[in-house]
């Protein structure tokens, strides 16, 4: 501990400090100062040894897979053991894999049902599901659905967590629209290397009265989970420094092409990493974005750059039906391409992107008004993630709510020191709307119903929200799993 925090000093003391380096400050002290020392940090660290993990990896330690060299594959489709008449029924094993993100180079992985995507939990509005859960690792674990409106029993609340060899069964209602939802661990402390090591998959809810709007569908309906890694020549993923993940992946395959017919799709997008913001483009081709956490906008817009935060989703519809087969198009971010769609054929396409999708309902006067504030304070003798100058404290709640109250909260992003910290904002339980920024117009990213927005340094977002149906106690805090695992978390608790 001595020794990180000193070269937590150095870095500050010698270097100067742009936003690069704050990055990865973050990450360097959620890699170093509270990583308890258990098998899965063991097998996450290259080669186990701590003092390279502390400096860094070195460019030479990583591996390189030619861009669009392996395909894309699409998660599996979890299949219920029980299809009862009020539910389905699935049971998944959260267990150790070893898995091919490279080719021809197996990764040990933590994986819900021997994958490094998770299988994906087809969900339709109004029908329930349940899914058992044996935690076959050697540490606690547990699951929150992202997104979902759900009792706090079944939320996965960071303390209530599955003990290794323990059974849970988690009952989900989903009584909300269509929506591209994903699951993921979500145990105090361990969240971000557990869901780095891959605890994480895709949870949609499909809607019947959807199917009207004629929207791609079916094998044209595709969702894509984009995340990053650092996999070294041994084939370890190594939790490190976020800024040193170098390698891109598209449902778990390092910058892979898919093969595309020459029409339009609908793309559910991702942010599956634990601390990074992407800013995607089609290189000038349009993405229609049709929907964003909570499910569809009122409208499509026309969008030639997405910015997602880790949490964030976006559903797009893509349209290849004006290109010859042979055309490539080329999925970037800033940081280089995510992946490649490769026309190979012309078919008919009878979907459609309608003018008007899905209404947003009016919500209540909100009565209530509360500010939550980010502060990462570096002051020694070490670090604090603090959301309201505080550290998570599971034994406290934070905010009282009213259940059918809706409120305003004011989000702060305080860290404007030393070229600025980034944060992202995450409610569980509701799905809220973006009033405004700083005073002024909410970003085309905040549009519809929203559980995580980015707030960049020194920025404020405002938002709306109504606390409906379920009591409880639930979280909300930075979706940067690494802050969120050093504390930057706090607890609200929904009372009659
Ligand atoms: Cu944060």
């Amino acid at each position: 501990m001595r020794r990180k925090l000193r070269a937590l000093g150095r870095l500050i003391g010698e270097q100067m400090l742009n936003r690069r380096n704050m990055l990865a400050l973050g990450g360097l002290t959620g890699a170093s100062i509270l990583l308890p020392p258990d098998a899965a940090v063991a097998a996450l660290a290259p080669d186990g040894d701590p003092a390279r993990r502390r400096r860094g990896s070195r460019p030479d330690d990583r591996v390189h897979v030619p861009p669009f060299s392996v395909e894309m594959p699409l998660p599996p489709v979890a299949r219920p053991v029980a299809v009862r008449r009020d539910a389905d029924v699935y049971r998944i094993r959260i267990r150790n894999a070893r898995v091919e993100v490279v080719p021809r180079l197996l990764t040990p992985v933590m994986s819900f049902g021997g994958g490094f995507v998770g299988p994906t939990i087809m969900a339709r509005t109004g029908r329930k599901v349940i899914v058992k859960y044996r935690n076959e690792l050697d540490e606690p674990a547990n699951v929150h659905v992202h997104g979902l409106h759900v009792p706090a029993s079944s939320d996965g609340h960071p303390m209530d967590v599955i003990q290794p060899g323990g059974v849970r069964e988690y009952v989900y209602p989903n009584g909300q629209q269509g929506a591209t939802l994903w699951y993921h661990d979500h145990s105090h402390h361990t969240e971000a290397q557990h869901v780095y090591a891959g605890l994480h998959g895709f949870y949609l809810i499909h809607d019947p009265s959807e199917r009207r709007y004629g929207l791609p569908s079916g094998r044209y309906d595709v969702p894509i989970m984009i995340r990053d890694a650092l996999i070294t020549p041994t084939g370890k993923l190594a939790y490190d420094v976020p800024d040193t993940r170098n390698m891109l992946l598209a449902n778990g395959r390092p910058q892979p092409y898919f093969r595309v017919a020459a029409r339009k799709y609908r793309f559910r997008l991702l942010n599956g990493t634990t601390h990074r913001l992407f800013r995607l483009n089609l290189g000038g081709v349009p993405m229609i974005q049709i929907g964003s956490d909570g499910g569809l906008l009122p409208a499509p817009q026309e969008m030639r750059e997405l910015l997602i935060s880790s949490g964030e989703r976006a559903d797009v519809v893509v349209d290849f039906g004006r290109f010859r087969p042979g055309r490539r198009v080329v999925m970037y971010d800033t940081s280089g391409a995510v992946m490649c769609f490769d026309v190979v054929h012309r078919v008919e396409d009878p979907s459609r992107v309608p003018d008007e999708l899905r209404p947003l309902p009016d919500l209540p006067e909100p009565t209530v008004t509360r500010d939550v504030v980010f502060d990462l304070q570096l002051t020694p003798p070490q670090p604090k993630y603090l959301m309201n100058d505080q550290v998570f404290d599971h034994d406290r709640v934070d905010f009282r709510v009213r259940r059918g109250t809706t409120e305003i909260w004011r989000i702060h992003n305080a860290d404007v020191e030393l070229g600025g910290i980034n944060h992202t904002f995450h409610l569980h339980l509701e799905q809220f709307r973006v009033l405004d920024r700083d005073g002024a117009a909410p970003w085309p990213s905040d549009r519809g119903r929203k559980d995580t927005i980015y707030v960049p340094p020194g920025q404020s977002a405002r938002v709306k929200v109504r606390f409906t149906e379920y009591l409880g106690k639930y979280v909300y805090h930075c979706h940067f799993l690494d802050h969120s695992s050093l504390g930057m978390m706090a607890q609200l608790e929904v009372v009659p």
